[in-house]
């Protein structure tokens, strides 16, 4: 019994659909009182991600800026705004969420308003089992609402954030406010570089990168100053080596304009760590039992060696990763994936932003067949869902936002190699659903819509005494098999899919925040702002 729509709002020319439950009539109005629009949807059909009956309202034909609002019989729907530059903010703050996940420098107030805190972290870290090897490692973005930080995940939300600045560079034009603002270089390069500086540490001296940096187990909920747990590096893993080489290569590209030695240093660095992974050319994987943090385990390390490959071979051209990437093409590996185990995807985005050209015609039409194919099979379960949300019911897991923004990013990625809209008003449906479109009518992104994310699982924001969370932080989302024991609780037997979630800063597997949650939000974005 009510309309849902996307509570942050819609561009002004852009396609403007909300969907409406368990009633047939409505009407638009302005904030103002005015009657803009009185319509009705033909029949309602039942949507089993929602458990609702439900149809999709067109008003595409409003384009006036201002504020509105959906009145049915049986109540107001969450107001919205039309405006061209809806979105600005959102970037904005989706971007800055990173400076707030620093980790080993003070957040100080002229960057962080309120949401000051002191340097955390800042002793040297111990290799497990190994104490007596001893290194300074500190720096990085926090991972998530734990204070942990895992080469694959980071190194998948920088995966986001470069390959958006290299399709759309003139986005990034965004002064974020942080310490290195103003230096020349776009600030989302500024924000990445903190991250990769990180990472660098995180090589060990044959090439291997160290799997993550966490202490043995969670921290409790204080703020990251206050943790005093020693923390420690668990063994190289193949996985994280992979990635790393990945997006060193990849950075080495998007910083050489700015600064030549460290594009240099990047390179090197990517290289031995292709290097090793060459030397050992098995899974090579261990999250040790006497560890009790995150472990992002992942069985298939070929994904993120096919990514290291393809960016190896636009870096350097070296002729053996002519033969291996052939070789992976063969394989069954999702060459759409955007996510923390599953990257591929990235690989099919290094080859269509290369313009020199350097692979074959036979990857290049491979991987744009592969991902329209993907494309329009997100398209088709998008039509037939009364969300438009490309979801299958049993598609719901931890970080189901992540499959949801991730696949908005696939149909942008479709949009720019096609021109064909279709798949921009796809993306845009998925973002919807992330701003409020949705059967809990809730907007997953904190501090932006009239219902929104509130109590993330996030230490800092727990421990900071102040009531308000800072905005721009996408929450994990619905997740049918919750796993915390406040979710458990809450979330009854048989609710439906998408309503699978609860706003509870206890509820880590429904709402934790993560930087690979808010990269695929500020991938999407960079179309559309
Ligand atoms: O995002 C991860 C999710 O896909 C997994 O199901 C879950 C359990 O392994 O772990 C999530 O990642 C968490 C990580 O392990 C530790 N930092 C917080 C992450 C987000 O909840
Ligand atoms: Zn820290």
């Amino acid at each position: 019994m009510a309309v849902y729509v996307n509570q942050e709002g819609y561009r002004t020319h852009a396609q403007k659909h909300a969907t409406i439950s368990g009633e047939k009539t409505y009407r638009l109005l302005r904030a103002d009182g005015a009657v803009i629009l009185e319509g009705s949807v033909g029949a309602l059909k039942f949507d089993d991600c929602s458990a609702e009956d439900v149809a999709v309202i067109d008003f595409s034909q409003v384009t006036e800026s201002g504020r509105y609002y959906f009145e049915t019989e049986n109540g107001k729907s969450a107001a919205f705004t039309i405006d061209e530059k809806v979105y600005d903010k959102l970037f904005f703050d989706s971007m800055k969420m990173f400076y707030f996940q620093r980790c080993g420098i003070a957040l100080e107030e002229k960057y962080a308003g309120k949401f000051t805190h002191k340097a955390c972290h800042c002793k040297d870290v111990a290799v497990l089992r190994n104490e007596s090897v001893r290194f300074s490692c500190n720096g990085g973005w926090h991972d998530a609402g734990d204070y942990g930080r895992y080469v694959t995940a980071g190194a998948v939300a920088v995966g986001h954030l470069l390959y958006a600045y290299e399709l759309h560079p003139e986005a990034f034009d965004v002064n974020l406010n942080i310490p290195e603002s103003g230096n020349g270089v776009p600030d989302i390069l500024n924000e990445c570089r903190y991250e990769l500086e990180w990472f660098l540490k995180m090589q060990a001296a044959d090439g291997g990168v160290y799997h993550k940096c966490t202490s043995i187990h969670h921290a409790p909920f204080s703020m990251p100053e206050d943790d005093l747990l020693d923390f420690i590096v668990t063994p190289v893993s193949s996985l994280a080596t992979a990635d790393f080489s990945a997006v060193c290569a990849l950075a080495s590209r998007i910083y050489r304009p700015f600064d030549e030695v460290f594009a240099e240093q990047l390179k090197h660095a990517s290289m031995k760590a292709y290097d090793w992974l060459a030397a050992n050319p098995g899974l090579i994987f261990e999250d040790p039992k006497e560890c009790a943090t995150g472990t992002y385990d992942d069985l298939c390390d070929a994904d993120e060696r096919m990514w290291a490959c393809v960016e190896m071979y636009r870096m350097t051209g070296r002729e053996d990763c002519v033969s291996l990437l052939n070789r992976m093409m063969e394989l069954q590996i999702s060459t759409t994936a955007l996510g923390w185990g599953d990257v591929a995807g990235f690989a099919a985005l290094c080859v269509f932003t290369d313009k020199e050209n350097c692979f074959s015609d036979y990857v290049v039409s491979a991987l744009k067949g592969r991902w329209m194919d993907e494309a329009n099979r997100l398209l088709s379960i998008s039509k037939k869902s009364g969300f438009e949300l490309a979801m299958h019911s049993y598609d719901f897991p931890w970080g189901s936002n992540m499959i949801v923004l991730t696949n908005c990013d696939k149909l942008m990625v479709a949009y720019e190699l096609t021109g064909d809209e279709t798949y921009l008003n796809a993306a845009c449906c998925q973002l919807d659903y992330i701003l409020g479109r949705n059967a809990l009518n809730f907007s997953y992104v904190t501090g932006h819509g009239e219902n929104a994310c509130a109590h993330p699982h996030n230490r800092p924001t727990e421990s900071d005494g102040i009531d308000e969370m800072i905005p721009g932080f996408v929450s994990g989302g619905p997740n049918q098999n919750p796993c915390d024991e406040v979710a458990m609780k809450m979330i009854s037997k048989g609710t439906a899919p998408m309503k699978c979630y609860v706003d509870h800063w206890g509820a880590f597997s429904t709402n934790e925040i993560t930087i690979y949650w808010n990269s695929p939000l500020v991938f999407a974005l960079a179309f559309l702002v």
